[in-house]
């Protein structure tokens, strides 16, 4: 069985672009998962406390026959081999990789809430997940472009 699933990637440091294509090719040689597509990288504002530096977000979109545990351990692996360090929640990171969301399924597992509990509030996942899949709607049967009128663009910019 093969789901479709959503993937919000962000990194901060260590040039975060480049981070982002190793995530992307990481992602592509992983089994189990295939057609990946991505969005356009995007330069944010970091959202959350304090200072940190901005940073590069993007969505991209797979085809997986990895159940949604099987695949955020694929996930958390790449952030590993990525330098990803657990110290300070919400402090910069090289690479975040967040399961947004994994065909219409909900899940409440303790390691894993799906949809993402943020992806609602969050301009740098709404905006490339808009350019993903104009149509898409929640597993509840929110528009997703209902979601964008309160989306402000102002801290989000396509990154050259
Ligand atoms: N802020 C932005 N702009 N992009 C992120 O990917 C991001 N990720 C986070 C926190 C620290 C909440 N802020 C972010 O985890």
């Amino acid at each position: 069985m093969k789901h479709l699933c959503y993937i919000g990637l962000g990194s901060n440091l260590a040039d975060p672009q480049r981070q982002l294509q190793q995530a992307l090719s990481s992602l592509s040689t992983t089994p189990g998962i295939s057609e990946i597509q991505c969005s356009r990288f995007y330069g944010s504002k970091a959202v959350g406390p304090g200072q940190q530096p901005d940073y590069a977000n993007a969505v991209a979109r797979l085809t997986t026959s990895l159940s949604p545990l099987a695949l955020l351990d694929a996930l958390q692996a790449i952030e590993n081999q990525q330098g990803r360090e657990r110290q300070v929640r919400w402090g910069a990171r090289t690479l975040d990789l967040d399961l947004l969301l994994y065909s219409d399924q909900i899940i409440n597992h303790p390691r894993l809430v799906v949809p993402h509990p943020r992806l609602t509030e969050r301009p740098f996942v709404l905006i490339p997940l808009q350019e993903l899949a104009p149509d898409l709607h929640l597993p509840d049967g929110t528009r997703l472009s209902g979601l964008l009128d309160y989306a402000s663009a102002d801290e989000l910019w396509p990154l050259p």
